[in-house]
């Protein structure tokens, strides 16, 4: 894995360059001299993570859990209009059931958690903790679905998930606990189950564009990446240049009728045939926060797209002396009034035992994409300074349409965001056609397009051929979206015919 924190996932004690800013803030690391570093110390800095005394877990505080409900507040009103409905299911499965998915589990089985005793009593049988709900939940499915007017059933839950990881532990990247939605439907039809699949995935893609402002890469998984339990599986996937790696950013699987035969869930159609359902199953979870914050953070913080940004403007007085202190605190607060009353998330630090330079710094560290300064000047010229947090640029707004500006340089910054996203996504990935170039290009962290023959034992092939201290190189995705592939073109790594283009690369 490239350089990271330390073992616990928490930064390492000393080496720390000195601290920049008379202020007492800033950042010791540099997102591109040593990224790890810069990742543990951006999520505590910025109080969106408090570091735990158990390995792997983390707190969320309401710097972090404040984008988690925006994108709750986007994502489940789309999901009910799909007549999905919310339940919420116990957060123990007893060994029995879990057993039931032997086949899958086998592989996940080490990262299962256990509850052993109550008190200091044993229990008579262990119980597991949900490392995901498909055995909690279908076991159900089997009893409620009993005729095609009972489907489809699509049910959704937000919840915590727990998978005892054991390899490097990052905060919202790979954490033993997180939060996710999965959402678990059947269909009467495989048509319908396909429909949905892809339905899902676009919503997945608007959360990452439109809300993250991160590009992502719509695809299918290969066979050997995929939900093993399942038919096929699709996914929205990120790139983090710093690392040169791909991360699976959601995915939206399509079981086939898989589990339906395992947990016996049949129906009856209109002349009475006993079928099997077909299922899907989907889940974003709270990795989303972890590479909006690799994505767009910089050297002073963390860098909040608007549309998910806690607090979108920050109103900071700046009272010179023998200024009229009272008019510029009267100023903020009506600043925060008519910027609220238009919908806008915005608040006012009026503390009086911090500097503006200090509360600048603070706010920046933060990530609020603009502070709004109000100074004598600005008071007299019935005017505001604005500052972006993006790219610094200042520009003075008279009170008069603040509203108006203010929403459309948000805007403004969540393009500017997106866009420079994609130039620095764009100019990673590389297209090869031979093994040679392939492998120049995994050294220099791109994302590489290659023409691929789509057999498993050649996939398994190419991750043994780069094994090694950075981790194996897999395929992320295929992409929907295919570049023309012309007759006699050979796969990149076995040399027989191609079949797709694939993505590939190192991964989280
Ligand atoms: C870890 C321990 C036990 C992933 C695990 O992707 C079981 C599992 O089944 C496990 N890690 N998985 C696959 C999860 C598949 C699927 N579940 C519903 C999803 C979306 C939401």
């Amino acid at each position: 894995m490239a350089s990271k924190g330390g073992t616990n996932g928490k930064p390492k004690p000393g080496k720390k360059k000195e601290v920049k800013k008379e202020t007492g803030l800033g950042l010791t690391y540099k997102k591109d001299e040593n990224f790890g570093e810069w990742y543990s110390e951006v999520v505590v800095s910025s109080e969106m993570i408090e570091y735990y005394d158990i390995s792997g877990c983390y707190i969320l505080r309401p710097w972090s859990i404040a984008i988690w409900e925006n994108l709750h507040a986007f994502f489940d009103p789309e999901i009910k209009r799909m007549n999905v409905k919310n339940a919420y299911f116990p957060l123990f499965v007893s060994d029995s059931v879990l057993q039931k998915e032997k086949d899958h589990i086998e592989g996940f089985a080490p990262e299962v958690a256990w509850v052993t005793k109550s008190g200091k009593t044993e229990l008579e049988v262990p119980i597991a903790v949900r490392p995901t709900s498909e055995t909690v939940m279908y076991p159900y499915y089997s009893k409620w679905i009993r005729g095609h007017r009972d489907l489809p059933l699509r049910l959704n839950q937000w919840c915590n998930v727990v998978r005892w990881e054991f390899s490097n532990p990052t905060p919202f990247i790979r954490s033993r606990e997180f939060l996710w939605q999965e959402g678990h439907t059947a269909f009467a039809t495989k048509d319908e189950a396909d429909q949905e699949v892809l339905e899902i995935l676009e919503l997945y893609r608007r959360i990452y564009e439109e809300y993250l402002a991160i590009p992502v890469i719509k695809g299918k998984k290969s066979e050997l990446e995929k939900f093993a339990g399942g038919l096929y599986t699709t996914s929205v996937e990120a790139f983090i240049p710093n690392t040169g790696r791909g991360i699976q950013g959601a995915t939206s699987h399509c079981l086939g009728q898989n589990f339906a035969k395992m947990f016996q869930i049949t129906f009856e159609n209109e002349s009475r045939e006993k079928l099997m359902v077909w299922q899907n199953s989907w889940a974003y979870s709270t990795r989303t926060i972890g590479v909006m914050v690799m994505v767009h953070g910089d050297d002073k913080g963390l860098v909040l797209p608007p549309k998910v940004a806690a607090v979108q403007a920050i109103v900071i007085p700046v009272p010179y002396k023998d200024a009229d202190t009272q008019g510029i605190f009267n100023a903020c607060s009506s600043t925060v009034s008519l910027l609220s009353a238009a919908g806008l998330r915005v608040e006012a630090d009026l503390r009086d035992n911090y500097s503006p330079g200090w509360k600048y710094s603070h706010w920046e560290m933060k990530g609020v994409p603009l502070r709004i300064e109000i100074g004598p000047k600005d008071l007299a010229n019935k005017q505001v300074r604005v500052v972006r947090r993006d790219d610094g640029s200042k520009q003075d707004i008279a009170m008069d349409n603040l509203v108006e500006q203010v929403k459309k340089i948000l805007e403004n910054i969540h393009e500017s965001l997106f866009n420079k996203a994609k130039e620095k996504r764009d100019d990673c990935i590389q297209k090869v056609h031979t093994w040679d170039e392939f492998a120049v290009a995994l050294n220099d962290k791109k994302m590489i397009l290659a023409p691929w023959c789509d057999e498993e034992e050649v996939e398994k092939d190419v991750k043994a051929r780069t094994k090694g201290e950075m981790g194996a190189a897999k395929s992320l995705c295929t992409p929907f979206d295919q570049p023309e592939l012309p007759e006699g073109t050979l796969c990149f790594a076995s040399g027989k015919p191609a079949k797709k283009w694939t993505y590939w690369g190192r991964s989280y």
